[in-house]
């Protein structure tokens, strides 16, 4: 019987595009020939700045920390790194509450020591990337501190304030995310001022053009200090109902003891869309990205922070991802409706407000193994991965043991069952010495007790440790042009176990299997069948092979090999 070929899809990726203007700023060009954008080519990572390196040895990460672990992200396979909120600010939600949008803490440096990262940086051909905290400011924002000084002050009208129902009853029944009604009251004024987030942090009004100007203006004037994009914080909530109707009740009460409620009218609304679309032509004057953090409920959701035209976020994070289950049925199925979706995807698997995902899958047994599967999963899908920074060296999730060690105002207020964020903040772990090489001085968190095998330097020494493997994947992926522009085709779609996908860029075949399961497998993949002659390992864990038309994986192995007709 003749050999049955293989119908592989072609690329949607170059018709999934949208036009964008030349980046300036950074080395390396901004579109390839074949007309991919810089960002869809680079790998992300996200720094935490108050815990990568510290250079003054105070105990808080710094710029300059950063500046002199360039060399380290450049060999890793680094392209961008996105830096949580490093402007000044009275460190309420650590940085999330910016009280100027146009400087650096001095907590972590300079604007100087900011220029000096960015040109180091893009030596090192890697772009920088800030986070917009657009949603609120700093209740020590001038523009708040004019706002709640009188009724008539020019700023009054940059925020949400609202009289109460009656005496010492808020406008309505909204809450907090953070706990709490999302109404503080001011006696100055006799009103109530509404916070999504903390009471230090009030929700600015996006519907004074006033706010819209002067937000939009911050962006310009990073854009032109040569950041190349924003990651935009908390976007949903940007908007919220005028006229105030009550959210809908839901049973049950959350972590800090309030009633669940349906956020109908406080997030999510058209509105937003707006205003990214807004956000969007600014960005495009200078070329930048721009990243959302978009909790959606489901694929169609995210697909709209795309715009109906390409026009809103080039990099709508798919944080639904995070949720899944270690299972390959159920990734299977998300991976193929967010690569069916029409946009480029955007994958994640750990940030600052989530569990790590090392402790996620962990099943006790294979905890290593199962990290590489996951790094080997969201490094070879079609679409950009985000990392988060420990990721590669298989940090842990270490939350305080007792409410008296809680940083975190959250996890103070929802102790024992919300321990807060400290959990994924924790020093980078460097290497075997006092406090992981982060800081000679003690750190603001600890240092989790993993540093003493999980760190950089041990990890650049084993050829078998997290960190060699996510260097070999991440060199893989930036040269191999299937991996980077190729189409993504499940195989084997009825497999329990083994997750399994061809990337095709016309005639570059490249097969990923992943081991999902904790059992030996041996997918057959009629590889013959399909045309393919032969295949080239390119990155396995040990003992995985191939005979034939099957791969031997042991417990959590992975397979990737280049196929050849
Ligand atoms: O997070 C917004 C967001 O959706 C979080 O509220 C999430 O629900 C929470 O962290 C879960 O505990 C962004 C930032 O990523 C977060 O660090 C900030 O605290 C928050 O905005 C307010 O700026």
């Amino acid at each position: 019987m003749k050999p049955k070929t293989l119908s592989l899809v072609l690329s949607c990726a170059l018709s999934c595009l949208w036009p964008l203007p030349v980046l300036a700023q950074a080395s390396s060009p901004a579109v390839d020939a074949k007309g991919q954008q810089w960002w869809q080519h680079a790998v992300f990572y996200e720094i935490y700045p108050r815990s990568f390196a510290d250079s003054n040895n105070d105990g808080v990460g710094d710029l300059k920390g950063i500046t002199s672990k360039l060399d380290y992200l450049k060999d890793l396979g680094v392209d961008a790194i996105w830096i949580t909120p490093c402007f000044p600010s009275p460190q309420v939600d650590f940085g999330y509450d910016v009280s100027d949008y146009e400087n650096i803490d001095p907590m972590y440096g300079t604007l100087a020591d900011f220029d000096t990262l960015v040109s180091e940086a893009k030596k090192r051909g890697i772009r920088i990337i800030l986070d917009f905290v657009v949603n609120h400011s700093s209740d020590r924002h001038p523009w708040f501190i004019d706002s709640k000084s009188s009724r008539t002050a020019e700023h009054r009208d940059w925020y949400i304030w609202r009289d109460g129902k009656g005496p010492g009853q808020p406008p309505n029944n909204w809450t907090s995310d953070f706990g709490g009604s999302a109404w503080k009251f001011d006696p100055t004024t006799n009103q109530y001022y509404y916070h999504y987030f903390y009471a230090e942090q009030p929700d600015l009004n996006w519907r004074n053009p006033a706010v819209k100007d002067a937000m939009f203006d911050v962006t310009r004037w990073w854009y032109r200090r040569g950041v190349a994009g924003f990651r935009l914080d908390a976007v949903d909530t940007l908007y919220e109902d005028p006229e105030l109707h009550d959210n809908p009740i839901l049973p049950g009460k959350n972590a800090y003891g309030d009633p669940l409620e349906d956020n109908t009218y406080n997030t999510k609304l058209p509105e937003v869309h707006d205003t990214l679309r807004d956000l969007r032509k600014v960005a495009d004057e200078s070329g930048a990205v721009l990243i959302g953090e978009t909790w959606t409920k489901d694929v169609s959701e995210l697909r709209r922070y795309y715009g109906d035209h390409g026009n809103e976020l080039q990099m709508p994070m798919d944080l639904m991802f995070t949720k899944l289950k270690f299972s390959a049925p159920v990734f299977r199925e998300h991976i193929a409706a967010v690569d069916g979706a029409g946009g480029w995807p955007v994958y994640v698997i750990s940030n600052h407000d989530i569990e790590r995902s090392y402790d996620r899958y962990a099943d006790g047994e294979h905890n290593d193994q199962i990290a590489k599967v996951m790094a080997a999963l969201y490094l070879t899908l079609r679409g950009t991965p985000i990392m988060y920074y420990g990721e590669e060296i298989g940090m842990k999730t270490t939350p305080p043991v007792r409410k008296e060690d809680v940083k975190d105002p959250i996890g103070v207020r929802g102790w024992p069952k919300e321990k807060g964020r400290d959990g994924e903040r924790t020093p980078m772990q460097w290497n075997d010495s006092v406090n992981a090489g982060f800081s000679a001085a003690t750190p603001w968190l600890p240092v989790p007790p993993t540093y003493k095998t999980h760190n950089v330097a041990s990890e650049s020494k084993d050829p078998d440790s997290i960190l060699a493997f996510y260097n070999s994947v991440l060199k893989l992926r930036h040269t191999n042009k299937a991996l980077l522009d190729g189409s993504y085709t499940a195989l084997n779609e009825n497999d329990p176990k083994v997750l399994s996908y061809l990337r095709t860029y016309q005639d570059q075949v490249v097969l990923v299997a992943l081991n999902m399961s904790g059992s030996v497998q041996s997918p057959n993949f009629e590889l013959s069948h399909k045309g393919f002659t032969s295949a080239k390992t390119l990155v396995s864990t040990p003992k995985s092979s191939i005979q034939g038309d099957v791969v031997t994986l042991p417990p959590y192995g992975v397979f990737i090999a280049q196929l050849s007709r």
